[in-house]
């Protein structure tokens, strides 16, 4: 997944440069690991004028909270989130997902549903249609990334971990269509 990142970024970045490509190709090869995560999370604007599609790329890990919790969206933007689980901790004890529900479902009562639905992923079959997409379950430094639209309707649409107790301790956030 990393690498499929970097070498669309890569792709981008050789597209958004056009014939200064020969330049950037040098300085990319022999780049340590730091740079090779720089050079992903400079993926979104790149991506975003290569393909027309926002990239939102969204970290989670031990601390049980997400880096982006707001993120704003026009009508029917088309709209790819990345997560990352950027923790340590084994997936059984500390799996992370991005959940996005549809407005006005409660988020409480969905994540408490969702803490005895370890079979489907956390995902409880009783909200199935309450969600508008979601990620599987992530284990460390695992990744996923999910295609979308924005939701038509103007409105707050909640996103959270479904991992148990993760949305008690704050790992969620709001999309906001406007
Ligand atoms: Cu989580």
């Amino acid at each position: 997944m990393k690498i499929h990142l970097l070498v669309s970024s890569f792709v981008a970045a050789s597209l958004f440069v056009g014939c200064s490509k020969q330049e950037s190709a040098p300085s990319a090869a022999p780049a340590p690991a730091s740079s090779a995560v720089a050079a992903s999370t400079s993926t979104p604007a790149a991506a975003q004028a290569a393909a027309g599609v926002r990239v939102i790329t969204i970290h989670g890990g031990d601390t049980m909270k997400f880096d982006v919790t707001s993120i704003e969206a026009k009508p029917g933007e088309e709209i790819k989130v990345v997560l990352k689980n950027v923790g340590t901790q084994p997936k059984e004890i500390m799996g992370h997902n991005w959940v996005l529900l549809k407005a006005g479902v409660d988020a409480q009562a969905f994540s408490m549903a969702a803490t005895s639905a370890k079979a489907t992923d956390y995902i409880p079959e009783s909200f199935k249609d309450q969600v508008i997409v979601h990620t599987k379950l992530l284990g460390p430094n695992e990744s996923e990334e999910v295609t979308f639209k924005a939701p038509s309707a103007p409105g707050d649409y909640p996103f959270v971990c479904s991992f148990p107790a993760h949305f008690l301790v704050g790992m969620k956030g709001v999309l906001t269509v406007k």
